[in-house]
């Protein structure tokens, strides 16, 4: 049974039509935005263009296959217990889309071009198909599982570093997230001494894909949620690359501390934020 096509149509059809018309949509109304509300902090941001952006992928996605499950970060109470139960009252759907309907806010209120709209579908709790799309550049990363992975319709491949002195890095700063803050500002500590250079651009997904298309060597952030993660971590592993948590378990839809690369340098940037203590928090 393909999993991928129920009664013709196609998941990964959808996913891409819907990350495209909720990207350019966003980028509609970019420096237009009325209101920032804060979730739960100054730095912990949401606008009326990230929930009406969940509204309409989740309108577009529940009008074509209405008995699936959907997780979307607006839909869900700000913190990582609400989060976490989130995420475990939908886990066992056979079904289940994950969607983070802006990944980047903060760049999106300042018009820094560098954020996204991230589109998973699991089935049966691992995930078959991720889309990620970028308005500001107009690129859609979509893989599905099985199949590779593909961005502009070319195949797209891990990059070839095989030492972190040769790798380009990211990770994310936190700054709301009171635990997963020093956590991540050690693992920097550590790594930037071990790396060729780090890059901290603000949307968890996009640098993800970015690992996928070689771009980025590697990604590694503490404290994240599965819709940051799930389409992304797919990208990854259909490119060649590999995704575990900080610790070296492979990729789940729980994991919460993320480490993607092309794969030759994983173990080294494992060991790396293990002998620094900051795997988590
Ligand atoms: P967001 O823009 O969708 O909120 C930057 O470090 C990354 O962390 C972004 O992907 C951002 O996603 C995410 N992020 C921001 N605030 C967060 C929070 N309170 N909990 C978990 N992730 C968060
Ligand atoms: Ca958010
Ligand atoms: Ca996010
Ligand atoms: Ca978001």
């Amino acid at each position: 049974q393909e999993p991928y096509v129920v009664g013709g149509k196609s998941f990964t059809a959808v996913a891409i039509n819907t990350a495209a018309k909720a990207g350019q949509w966003i980028k509609s109304r970019l420096g237009a935005h009325n209101s920032v509300d804060m979730k739960y902090s100054s730095h912990d941001l949401v606008t009326e263009v990230d929930k009406g952006s969940e509204k309409m992928i989740r309108n577009l996605i529940m009008t074509h296959f209405p008995n699936h499950s959907f997780l979307g970060e607006e839909g869900v109470e700000p913190g990582p217990a609400a989060s976490a139960q989130a995420l475990q009252n939908v886990r066992d759907a056979e079904y289940l889309w994950i969607v983070d309907p802006i990944d980047g806010t903060t760049n999106f209120i300042h018009g820094f071009p560098f954020y996204s709209v991230s589109i998973a579908l699991a089935y049966q709790g691992e995930v078959v198909v991720g889309v990620i799309y970028d308005p500001s550049r107009d690129e859609l990363f979509v893989a599905e599982k099985g199949k590779g992975a593909y961005v502009h319709g070319q195949k797209m491949s891990v990059s070839a570093e095989s030492k972190l002195s040769d790798s380009l890095i990211a990770t994310g700063l936190p700054a709301d997230r009171l635990g997963a803050l020093p956590a991540n500002l050690s693992g920097i500590q550590a790594l930037a001494p071990k790396v060729r250079n780090i890059r901290v651009a603000g949307s968890a997904a996009l640098h993800l894909a970015y690992v996928a298309c070689g771009r980025l060597t590697g990604f590694w952030e503490i404290g994240l949620n599965s819709w940051d993660i799930a389409a992304g971590a797919l990208l990854i592993q259909e490119s060649g690359g590999q995704v575990t948590d900080t610790e070296g378990k492979p990729y789940t839809l729980d994991v919460r501390n993320i480490i993607g690369t092309n794969g030759r340098v994983h173990q080294e940037l494992q060991q790396g934020l293990a002998d620094s203590g900051a795997t988590g928090f």
